[in-house]
């Protein structure tokens, strides 16, 4: 007996790797409806072998479906989540809507599983932002061994983190620079080819911008409320995956050597540290990767017990779409769902 899920979000960069991590991890699931707004009705998108015709939101009774995986946007999720948890149906929400809500956990299976069991209040379960959930599985096992006090943050960020538009405006951008066409943004404030943009998400009264003030919340949500974060979140010229520049100041004391080891056993780590070049991960080879990759671990002499890192990983992926089928596979290993019917 397996399950029926829903994807919304189906005809998006999330939605459709959710999709493909659904089939190719092999969730119990006997049905899958792929959902999206009323202008994608009747689209066709694949499941494995398999071709699923779009359904519009307004159209799916979500009673008789035991999950959705939810990536269509925060307003669509501010909207629809609560709606869809009430009729019965578990979200696990991949927008920053309800991250922050004392009754929603927020869920990254490697680092906080325990903390999921409080999902019923509301039926929803968020998923982070894609910059957190990499950082938070690196840094995890480093905090049980030597608890981090401070941590400092640079990112460089695909531009799939925005959407499918923002990719296309990657590819027309660059492809208008090289013919010598003028270069429209649109998506992007600034023009992204060849180009690094220091802002993502909205500012806020204090200088940052949403997208660093997530990282240092959630990661309190997630991991530990005692740790500082401060981050500076850029956009660069990159399709997929985010990587990180990450600075950690520890209790006491840990050696790059130690940090290595504990790293290379560490639950959805992935270590390629050499020191020589190309003997580090960069985000081309960590598209369509599942693992978080850490590479340039090295001691700071500039702070006491202090390490440096370098952390990539797919941001579609561990970042989004594998998180939540993770987070899905945790509702089922552990007992804490089972189907409304046999659809069999
Ligand atoms: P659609 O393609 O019909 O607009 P991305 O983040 O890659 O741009 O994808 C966003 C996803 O969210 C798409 O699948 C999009 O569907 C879906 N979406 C956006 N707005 C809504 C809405 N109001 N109702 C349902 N799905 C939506
Ligand atoms: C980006 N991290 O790269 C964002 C996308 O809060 O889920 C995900 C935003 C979020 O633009």
């Amino acid at each position: 007996m397996g399950y029926k899920v829903a994807v919304v979000g189906a005809t998006g960069n999330v939605g459709r790797e959710m999709l493909d991590i659904l089939k190719e991890r092999g969730f119990p699931a006997d049905e899958v409806v792929a959902v999206a707004s009323r202008r994608s009705q009747g689209v066709e998108v694949s499941y494995g072998d398999a071709t699923l015709r779009v359904k519009a939101l307004e159209h799916v009774d979500f009673s008789d479906i035991d999950i959705a995986l939810m990536s269509a946007g925060g307003e669509t999720s501010k909207e629809w989540s609560p709606k869809i948890g009430k009729a019965g149906c578990v979200v696990i929400d991949n927008s920053s809507a309800f991250r922050m809500d004392p009754d929603v956990p927020l869920i990254v299976p490697e680092v906080n599983a325990d903390a999921i069991s409080g999902f019923s209040k509301k039926n929803i379960i968020a998923n982070p932002n894609c910059s957190t959930a990499q950082l938070v599985v690196a840094l995890k096992p480093l905090h049980d061994k030597a608890k981090i006090l401070r941590c400092v943050v640079a990112t460089y960020q695909s531009v799939s983190g925005a959407g499918k538009e923002a990719m296309d405006e990657l590819f027309t951008q660059t492809r208008a620079v090289f013919v010598s066409d003028p270069v429209e943004a649109k998506k992007f404030p600034k023009r992204i080819a060849f180009n690094a943009i220091p802002h993502i998400d909205v500012f806020m009264e204090d200088g940052f911008t949403k997208e660093e003030w997530k990282m240092t919340a959630e990661t309190k949500k997630i991991l530990d409320p005692k740790i500082k974060l401060v981050a500076t979140c850029v956009r660069v010229p990159v399709f997929i995956s985010h990587a990180e520049a990450v600075h950690i100041e520890f209790a006491g004391p840990i050696t790059a050597d130690e940090a290595r080891d504990i790293l290379r056993e560490a639950p959805g780590c992935l270590v390629i540290d050499k020191h020589e070049p190309g003997g580090y991960i960069t985000p081309y080879e960590a598209a369509g990767e599942d693992a978080t990759y850490i590479s340039r671990i090295r001691e700071d002499p500039t702070v006491d017990n202090g390490l440096a890192m370098w952390v990539v990983s797919d941001n579609l992926r561990k970042g989004a779409a594998l998180n939540t089928v993770q987070i899905a596979e945790t509702l089922v290993n552990r007992g804490l769902i089972s189907p409304k019917k046999d659809t069999a």
